[in-house]
């Protein structure tokens, strides 16, 4: 049977859709199947009177056209983008939330210019301490009374992170709407929420910002800290699980990522974690990028086999046994089990 492959659908409205796992066969993630989280209907944009606005606590206001950033020095990053609800309908208890499977994941290589040099050219005051940043898109919430756009901040340190960028470009093309047209901020290593979509103006402040975006949600509660960097994680993409498969010679496949120390290696259990065996890269380390592995193995006898995977970082962490449980669901990490059956 030919495999087409498709988004799988969480939410309609909002959008919100997973990158399909089985889609593996490249790093990069071809725009159509890059998967979608957005919080509020999709933002009316009229481009010819767009700006991106840079303004608070600044010598030099700035408003910059769709020409003007395109104008300005261009760079190439490739950075992976992973829901901070990745994986969140693996948790037990289960929490609230968009109950995300394996694909709140995707890779691609992003284009634009550095905020640095943007807040550069802006001018900074000596007392700023954080940078906000404003989507195009807005509505109501269910918790809070009143119409919110979706906005985040980051410390003026990680502001100004010259891998930080405003992007204009994704895989090469112009941002796909869906994906933040006509500039979206991009933070390497963070997980998703952190990179505002359909930007519109960028803030200095000089207090920390309380919005719902960065105070209510996208915080692990049960230790009031912020979800900010990517834990070490690795996913099996092929086979998935329940899945049938025939005897003889099947090639595991999948993903790992860390947006904190890189990842080492990556080992495969047959035997519930009483031993590991290492797999393969598939492709070269990139600082934010996800790295995917293989390992070829061959069910000789019929029966039921339990797969499991584990990453390693840099630093000898590994990926915990059970995933460190918060009420709002967000870096579900946990080493990643799966049930197969040989016929
Ligand atoms: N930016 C805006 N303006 N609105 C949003 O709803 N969602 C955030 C982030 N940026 C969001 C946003 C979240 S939670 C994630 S995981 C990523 O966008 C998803 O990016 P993608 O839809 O391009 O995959
Ligand atoms: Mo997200």
């Amino acid at each position: 049977m030919l495999y087409t492959p498709h988004l799988t659908t969480r939410k309609i409205m909002p959008e919100m859709q997973e990158f399909p796992m089985l889609s593996l066969s490249s790093r990069i993630t071809p725009e159509h199947l890059f998967y979608i989280r957005n919080h509020f209907p999709y933002p009316i944009i009229d481009m010819r009177t767009w700006g991106l606005q840079i303004n608070g606590l600044v010598n030099r206001p700035l408003y910059l056209r769709y020409h003007d950033l395109l104008q300005m020095h261009q760079v190439s990053i490739p950075v992976t983008l992973e829901c901070a609800g990745e994986k969140r309908a693996l948790f037990v208890p289960k929490t609230r939330g968009e109950q995300w499977e394996l694909g709140a994941s995707s890779h691609a290589v992003w284009t634009g210019v550095r905020l640095m040099d943007i807040l550069k050219a802006a001018c900074i005051l000596p007392n700023a301490m954080e940078v906000t940043f404003e989507g195009m898109d807005k509505g109501v919430r269910t918790d809070m009374q009143g119409i919110f756009t979706y906005m985040r901040s980051l410390p003026i340190k990680e502001a100004l992170n010259p891998d930080l960028l405003i992007a204009l470009y994704m895989n090469g093309k112009p941002l796909p709407f869906r994906h933040g047209y006509p500039a979206r901020l991009i933070v390497p290593g963070w997980y998703g929420m952190a990179s505002v979509k359909w930007l519109q103006r960028i803030t200095i402040i000089d207090q920390p910002f309380k919005g719902p975006f960065q105070a209510v949600d996208y915080v692990y509660v049960n230790t009031a800290k912020p979800v900010e960097t990517i834990r070490l994680n690795s996913t099996i993409a092929q086979p998935s699980d329940q899945q049938v498969l025939a005897k003889g010679e099947h090639l595991l496949l999948g993903t790992a990522i860390s947006g904190d120390s890189p990842v080492l290696f990556v080992e495969v259990s047959f035997d519930n974690g009483m031993t590991w065996q290492p797999a393969s890269w598939l492709d070269p380390h990139e600082s934010y990028s996800w790295r995917r592995w293989c390992l070829k193995w061959t069910a000789t006898n019929s029966g039921t086999y339990d797969i499991s995977v584990r990453a390693t970082d840099a630093a000898g962490n590994v990926q915990p046994e059970i995933a460190d449980w918060n009420e709002k669901g967000y870096g579900y990490n946990a080493i990643q089990k799966i049930r197969v059956y040989v016929d």
